[in-house]
């Protein structure tokens, strides 16, 4: 068999509103569009991958919190409607997915040897979380391929920011050398935004975008810093001032997501490739990939 690898990584944020802009048949609810320039951004992404083969996505999210261990889909099939909790005017969404149990249990072994808690998700009723669903959609709306889902260990609350981040340091080494064992080509999804805070009211038209900004000037300067050190490859810094970050700008980066991310595609020091930046009611989403290719050259 040969060796499994990494074909892709990317920062593929969630927010249901892109979705919602979209109109795909498995949603209920119905836009007059919106939030192009994040949605372009996915174009771009999705063409960008156009030119991969892969067999299977990784998907980190934010919005199965676990808060003993980390937990991993362990049922090959889950068809249901999800409704935003949030937003249950703009995303109600039938889904019918199919997962890779096989590389998922193998993900959760190889995460046990690094000494962190791990459990199988054996519920064949469980309800997927719809950061799972949006940005599966967005990056792959035809779902023809399997996926992993990983739950977020919410270290961060009961202990801190560098504990959390230690934790996903081991995770993402875990599924790398998973995925390299499994003979498998896999695209990684860090499922978030940036910076998050967010307004407290919708507008009557939630895709008028005359409305749409970020919260505040504080938070762009953040994403800003953030995305250009993704930019210049130097993302060992990004780690660095990862829980500074999340603090000041409450960003989603507290779920681990893409602190994963960097170390399964173990620390990009090349060039990330920025397909877009954006805001939703007043958050920072941006969607970048990471090319390991790239660093070959
Ligand atoms: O979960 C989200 C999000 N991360 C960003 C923006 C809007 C809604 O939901
Ligand atoms: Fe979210």
């Amino acid at each position: 068999m040969s060796k499994g690898e990494i074909v892709m990584g990317a920062l593929a944020p969630h927010p249901p509103h892109l979705v919602y802009a979209e109109n795909p048949p498995q949603n209920e609810a119905t836009a007059e569009g919106g939030w192009e320039e994040l949605r372009w951004g996915y174009e771009r992404l999705r063409d960008s991958l156009s030119e991969k083969d892969y067999d299977v996505i990784i998907i980190h999210t934010p919005h199965w919190a676990t808060f003993v261990g980390t937990h991993f889909l362990g049922v090959e099939k889950f068809k249901s409607l999800s409704v935003d909790p949030i937003f249950p005017n703009i995303f109600r969404y039938n889904y019918d997915l199919t997962v890779d149990v096989e590389l998922s249990k193998a993900i959760h072994d190889s995460a046990a040897e690094e000494g962190l808690l791990v459990k199988m998700m054996e519920n064949p009723d469980f309800r997927i979380d719809y950061g799972t669903i949006t940005s599966g959609h967005l990056v792959n709306p035809k779902w023809d391929k399997p996926i992993v889902c990983i739950s977020s260990n919410r270290s961060k609350f009961y202990f801190n920011s560098e504990l959390m981040q230690a934790n996903m340091i081991k995770l993402g080494k875990a599924t790398r050398r998973a995925v390299e064992a499994s003979g498998k080509k896999a695209l990684l999804l860090s499922s978030n935004s940036l910076s998050h805070r967010h307004f407290t009211t919708e507008p009557e038209i939630p895709e008028d975008m005359s409305k749409e900004h970020i919260t505040n000037h504080n938070q762009y300067l953040w994403d800003m810093k953030m995305i250009n050190l993704m930019k210049e490859g130097k993302t060992k810094e990004l780690i660095d001032l990862m829980p500074d970050f999340t603090e000041q700008t409450v960003a989603e980066t507290e779920a681990g997501c893409l602190t994963w991310l960097m170390s399964a595609l173990d620390f990009p020091d090349y060039k990330a490739t920025v397909h877009a930046y954006g805001t939703v009611i007043g958050t920072g989403n941006a969607i970048i990939g990471w090319d390991p290719k790239k660093a070959k050259i």
